[in-house]
């Protein structure tokens, strides 16, 4: 066993936990009318399941235990990114013309290291897996070119973990923000990502269990992409012919982000092309 299959929810849930607090800056601005409508709502929710469902002490004492330890775990963000961010990521983005996005999830960086297109993200010199060359242009909506654009990117590892999540890995292992050329082209070689199993040890872990579900979400690659004037698009790609693809843990899929990448004719692993189209600023 390798030194990173050894991380626990404990470990990534209070890792995320603390970049979250650490990295998201929010307006908490949210007017007293609004809060009681929501909390409300939310509240009502959870009391006509109880009156419906005729749930027991038992149950309820259930319920109070694991939300007691889904804190303690740090697994809040977990809990949150996989089962709601879906439906806020939905509302958020309706009205957008280009690119679809999708969830951000508990592990982005921020300030990830710069690069200039092509190149390759940071990662081991013995860095297992398949090596994926992933290009493509990023362009407005009525597909002019756009210069002095840049592409986050950050992606779990062949065994599915995350540098700065999970012990043992280079600190922006398989992260980067990658500045596109003039006419908006990016070429980027990385690893192919694993599946990535949510952490099976903790408060999310232990409801997954307890229901029957699974816990993978598909391979992905995650990206913020951006160019000055345009909206930014936090989105995620996917990998057809895997078999989370249908049946993510965390609804994030969209058909329009399912890549189908080609084997590369120079036999060094596989190429993929995706083009991102950016909204214009509001
Ligand atoms: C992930 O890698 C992820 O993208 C989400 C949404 C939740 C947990 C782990
Ligand atoms: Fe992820």
């Amino acid at each position: 066993m390798t030194v990173e299959t050894q991380g626990t929810a404990a470990a990534s849930g209070a890792g995320a936990t603390a970049r979250f607090r650490e990295n998201k800056h929010f307006s908490a601005a949210t007017s007293q009318e609004r809060v009681s409508r929501l909390a409300g709502r939310v509240i009502k929710a959870i009391n006509a399941t109880v009156l419906d469902e005729e749930v027991s002490y038992d149950e309820y004492n259930a319920l109070k235990a694991w939300l007691i330890k889904v804190g303690e775990d740090g697994e809040w963000p977990l809990f949150l990114d996989v089962w709601i961010e879906h439906s806020v990521e939905e509302v958020a983005n309706a009205s957008r013309q280009g690119s679809k996005g999708t969830i951000e999830g508990p592990y982005y960086l921020p300030d990830s290291p710069q690069q200039h297109s092509p190149a390759t993200l940071p990662m081991r010199d013995n860095e297992p897996g398949t090596p994926l060359l992933f290009q493509g242009q990023v362009t407005n909506v009525a597909g002019q070119a756009l210069p002095g654009a840049t592409i986050e990117i950050w992606h779990a590892d062949d065994l599915g973990f995350y540098s700065q999540f999970a012990p043992g890995l280079p600190e922006w292992n398989l992260r980067g923000t990658m500045v596109a050329d003039q006419e908006g082209n990016f070429q980027i070689n990385t690893m192919q990502p694993a599946p990535y199993q949510i952490p099976t040890d903790g408060a999310c872990g232990q409801l997954i269990a307890a229901a029957g579900w699974h816990a993978w979400r598909p391979a992905h690659l995650h990206l913020k992409v951006s160019a000055p004037g345009h909206q930014l698009i936090t989105t995620q790609l996917y990998f057809e012919g895997d078999e989370h693809v249908a049946d993510d843990i965390a609804s994030a899929v969209k058909p329009e982000l399912v890549l189908a990448p080609a084997n590369r004719a120079d036999g060094a692993g596989s190429e993929v092309t995706y083009n991102f189209i950016l909204d214009p600023e509001e």
